[in-house]
């Protein structure tokens, strides 16, 4: 009889991810929210036949290479620069993701924190609940606008193109740099304008990153790119840290020469850069991107869905190397 498959589940997921896996798997369940150190992922990967990991447990050739019986690796996360996708091809050990279920949601948090820092809502909170708001005053908290202005994107992908047309209804104008420019179909869809990166930098009222992160995009955005924004302008990151120097962007909001900037991920997050915590022009958020109840249970059951098609033999809905896929 066939026996059923050893699976790993790396972290804590909704129970009722655990049920549906359990009901055809063997399932080794690491309940915790505390990730495994790559020393144990790779001892625990030993006997299995798939997992189910977030994006922070690193899977590269170390983890995998005396997992011999390894067949798939399910991410719960769009992003897969955890993968070492090459390490997995020489495997032939299929990587999934899960993109789509999560482009609107976390579309929505590019626009709340480009909304927040913005109109300045955290700061203004801040001083409000300190018990500072004796009398109206003119030049109070004055923010810079969202409506008509320029809203610059940088990676033109799924995500990118639901927050440019999010831009749109604000009537805004909206250019973007991406690796390659979209098809004119896509470009008439969300009205945005491909420009250089130079270009978008020093035009954008408001510059949103948006791109995958690799060794290529590594500090994308550094001192040289923060000096060319507008003093006014600010920065909106809901990509992965590592995109942006943190270092730099701790100076240049330090010196005010940017307005602000709203962020959700971090260099070496969940440790910040301590200079950033002290900063009145940041709105700052711990990587919720994708956190809305609807769309973690999306991602956690498409990831299932991938992870069940791959033990299975069938090809999962959202693979990251389907060049090794063969029928
Ligand atoms: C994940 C994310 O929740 O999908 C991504 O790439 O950054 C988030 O949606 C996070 O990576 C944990 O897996």
């Amino acid at each position: 009889s066939n026996a059923r498959p050893k699976i790993l589940v790396a972290r804590r997921i909704f129970p009722e991810g655990i049920e549906r896996l359990e009901a055809v798997c063997d399932v080794d369940y690491v309940d915790q929210i505390e990730p495994l150190s790559k020393e144990e992922l790779a001892r625990r990967l030993l006997d299995k036949d798939g997992a189910l990991v977030t994006g922070s447990e690193r899977v590269d050739a170390e983890t995998i290479k005396n997992a011999s019986a390894l067949k798939i690796v399910s991410n719960i996360a769009v992003g897969f620069n955890n993968f070492d996708v090459e390490a997995l091809n020489q495997r032939g050990i299929i990587g999934t993701n899960t993109p789509d279920v999560l482009t609107d949601t976390t579309a929505d948090l590019g626009f709340a924190l480009l909304m927040a820092i913005s109109r300045r809502l955290s700061e203004a909170e801040r001083w409000l609940r300190d018990g500072q708001w004796h009398h109206w005053e003119m030049g109070r908290m004055l923010g810079v606008d969202i409506h008509h202005s320029t809203l610059g994107i940088m990676g033109m992908g799924r995500i990118g193109q639901a927050i440019a047309k999010r831009g749109l209804a604000f009537g805004m104008n909206v250019i973007y740099y991406n690796r390659r420019p979209l098809s004119p179909e896509l470009e008439q869809a969300c009205q945005a304008t491909y420009v250089d990166k130079e270009t978008l930098l020093k035009t954008a009222d408001h510059v949103m990153l948006v791109m995958p992160y690799s060794p290529q995009s590594h500090h994308f955005i550094g001192a040289k790119e923060l000096s060319m924004m507008k003093p006014t302008a600010t920065l909106v990151n809901i990509a992965r840290g590592g995109i942006v120097d943190d270092n730099a962007l701790v100076e240049a909001l330090q010196q005010q020469r940017i307005f602000g900037a709203g962020l959700d991920v971090y260099e070496g997050e969940p440790h910040l850069h301590p200079g950033l915590l002290n900063l009145p022009n940041v709105v700052l958020a711990p990587h919720i991107g994708s956190a809305t109840e609807k769309t973690r249970y999306l991602m956690m059951n498409l990831a299932i869905d991938n992870l069940l098609a791959g033990l299975a033999g069938k090809k999962p809905k959202t693979m990251i190397n389907p060049e090794i896929w063969q029928d």
